[in-house]
C-alpha cells in the first residue's frame, strides 16, 4: 500500500511545474518591488528555483526525512544570495510556495508539507553559519598540510600538490591519516568555496583531478596488503557522479586486506546486481552524495534483496544524505553505514563477525 508520504510525494512531483508557476506568481503579488519583477529572466530564475525546492521536498517527503529539505534550502539559499536575490525575498519565495502548497494539495498532504515548511523557516537565519564554516578546522590532525594543500590546488600548481602529499607520506606512512585529514576536508572545502562563488568550475575540476591523480598513486601500497576472502563490490546510484568518496572507501577496504571491485559513478541497476553475482561478492557498498537521490539507494538495495543469489550479500550505506539524517540507513533497507571511510570498513568488519559467529552457530 503506498503511505500518505508516498502519495504526496508523487503529488509534489506530478505538479511540480503548476506549484511552481504559481508559487513565482504569488512571490510578485506579494511582492511588487521585488527584484526582476516583469524580468523574464529573473521569472525563469525563480520558477527553476521554486521547481529544485519541489523536487528535494517531494524525495525528502518521501523518505520521511525533514533534513533534506532544510538543508536543501540552507543551500539554495546561498546560491540565490550569490546571483543577487536578497535572504528577505528568498524567504519571501519560500512562503509563497508554502501558501500554493497549503491551497492547492489535498488537505492531509498539505498538513505533511506544512510540517516541513515550519521546520526550515525556523532554521533560516541559522541556516547562513551552516555555510559559512570552514571544513578546515586548525585543531583538526595535518591542518597546516591540508591549508596548503588546497593553496597549492588553487593556484594550479600540481606539482607543489603532489609534493606536499608525497612528503607527508614519507613523514607518517599514513594514508588513512592523510584521506581523512588532507584530501577530504580539501575536497569538501573546495566545494564549499565553490558555491560561495570563491572558487570557480575550473579550479575545482582541476583540484578533484589532481585528488583523484593522488589518489591512484598509492593504490600499490594497498594491493600489497595481505588478501582476505572477502569481496567487497563499490558503487555509486542512478546519475551520481560524487565518487570519491566511493574511491576512498574502497581503498580503505584494500589497505584491509578485502579484494574489491570498483564500478564509480553512473552504474545501471541491472549492471551492478549482475557485478555482485557474477563476482559473488560478500558486500555491497553504495554510495550517495545528492539529497535527492535516497530514492535510488532504496531501489538499488530492493533489487538486490529480489535476488535469490544476493540472500546473503550484506548492503553497507554511506555519503552525504547519510551523514546528516540518523537512522536513514534502516529506513532504506541497508545492513549498515559508517559516517567515513575508516568506519565503512570498521562497519563491515563487525557485520561480518556478526555473520560467520551465526554460520558457526546454526
Ligand atoms: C568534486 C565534486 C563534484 C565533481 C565530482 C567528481 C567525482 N569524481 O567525484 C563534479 C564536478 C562531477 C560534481 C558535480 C556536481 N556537484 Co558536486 N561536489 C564536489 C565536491 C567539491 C567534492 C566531493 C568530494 O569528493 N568530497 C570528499 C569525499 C571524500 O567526501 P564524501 O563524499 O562525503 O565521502 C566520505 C563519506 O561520506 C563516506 N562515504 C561516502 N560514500 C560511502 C559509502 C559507504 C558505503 C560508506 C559506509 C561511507 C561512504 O566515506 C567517504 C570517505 O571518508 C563536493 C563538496 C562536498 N562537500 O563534498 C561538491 C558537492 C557534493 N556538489 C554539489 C553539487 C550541487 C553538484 C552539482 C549538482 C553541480 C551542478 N550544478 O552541476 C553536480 C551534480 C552531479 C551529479 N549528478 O552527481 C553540492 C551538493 C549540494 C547538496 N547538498 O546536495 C556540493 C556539496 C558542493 C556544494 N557545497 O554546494 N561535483
Amino acid at each position: 500500500m503506498v503511505s500518505l508520504n508516498q502519495a504526496t510525494s508523487q503529488l509534489l512531483i506530478d505538479r511540480h511545474e503548476g506549484l511552481s508557476s504559481q508559487s513565482v506568481g504569488r512571490f510578485y503579488k506579494n511582492n511588487p518591488n521585488s527584484p526582476g519583477n516583469y524580468d523574464p529572466i529573473w521569472r525563469n530564475r525563480l520558477m527553476q528555483e521554486c521547481r529544485a525546492a519541489f523536487t528535494h521536498l517531494a524525495e525528502s517527503v518521501a523518505v520521511n526525512h525533514p533534513e533534506f529539505f532544510i538543508h536543501y534550502i540552507a543551500w539554495a539559499k546561498a546560491i540565490q544570495m550569490r546571483v543577487g536575490l536578497p535572504a528577505e525575498s528568498f524567504l519571501d519565495l519560500i512562503k509563497a510556495e508554502e501558501e500554493i502548497c497549503l491551497e492547492a494539495l489535498p488537505a492531509q498532504s498539505a498538513q505533511i508539507v506544512e510540517g516541513y515548511f515550519r521546520l526550515a523557516l525556523q532554521e533560516y537565519e541559522a541556516m547562513d553559519n551552516w555555510v559559512n564554516e570552514s571544513h578546515l578546522e586548525k585543531e583538526a590532525p595535518l591542518f597546516g598540510v591540508a591549508r596548503d594543500y588546497m593553496a597549492a590546488l588553487i593556484d594550479g600548481d600540481r606539482n607543489m600538490a603532489e609534493q606536499l602529499i608525497r612528503e607527508q607520506f614519507e613523514r607518517s606512512n599514513n594514508i588513512t591519516c592523510i584521506y581523512l585529514n588532507v584530501l577530504q576536508p580539501v575536497e569538501r572545502e573546495i566545494g564549499r568555496l565553490w558555491h560561495l562563488g570563491e572558487v570557480s568550475v575550473a579550479q575545482e575540476h582541476f583540484a578533484t583531478s589532481t585528488t583523484l591523480g593522488i589518489m591512484c598513486e598509492f593504490y600499490p601500497q594497498f594491493a600489497a596488503n595481505k588478501r582476505n576472502e572477502h569481496l567487497v563490490v563499490a558503487a555509486c546510484v542512478g546519475d551520481e557522479l560524487h565518487d570519491i568518496g566511493l574511491r576512498m572507501v574502497t581503498d580503505m577496504f584494500e589497505n584491509a586486506g578485502w579484494k574489491t571491485y570498483f564500478l564509480g559513478a553512473n552504474t545501471p541497476v541491472e549492471s551492478i546486481v549482475q557485478a555482485v553475482i557474477e563476482r559473488k561478492a560478500n558486500l555491497l557498498v553504495i554510495s550517495a552524495t545528492l539529497t535527492n537521490h535516497i530514492s535510488l539507494v532504496v531501489n538499488l538495495i530492493q533489487a538486490i534483496r529480489a535476488e535469490p543469489a544476493c540472500k546473503d550479500v550484506r548492503i553497507l550505506v554511506g555519503g552525504h544524505p547519510f551523514n546528516i539524517a540518523p537512522g536513514l540507513w534502516q529506513d532504506v533497507g541497508a545492513d549498515g553505514f559508517g559516517y567515513n571511510a575508516v568506519e565503512a570498513v570498521a562497519e563491515a568488519e563487525k557485520l561480518f563477525s556478526k555473520f560467520n559467529n551465526q554460520i558457526q552457530l546454526s
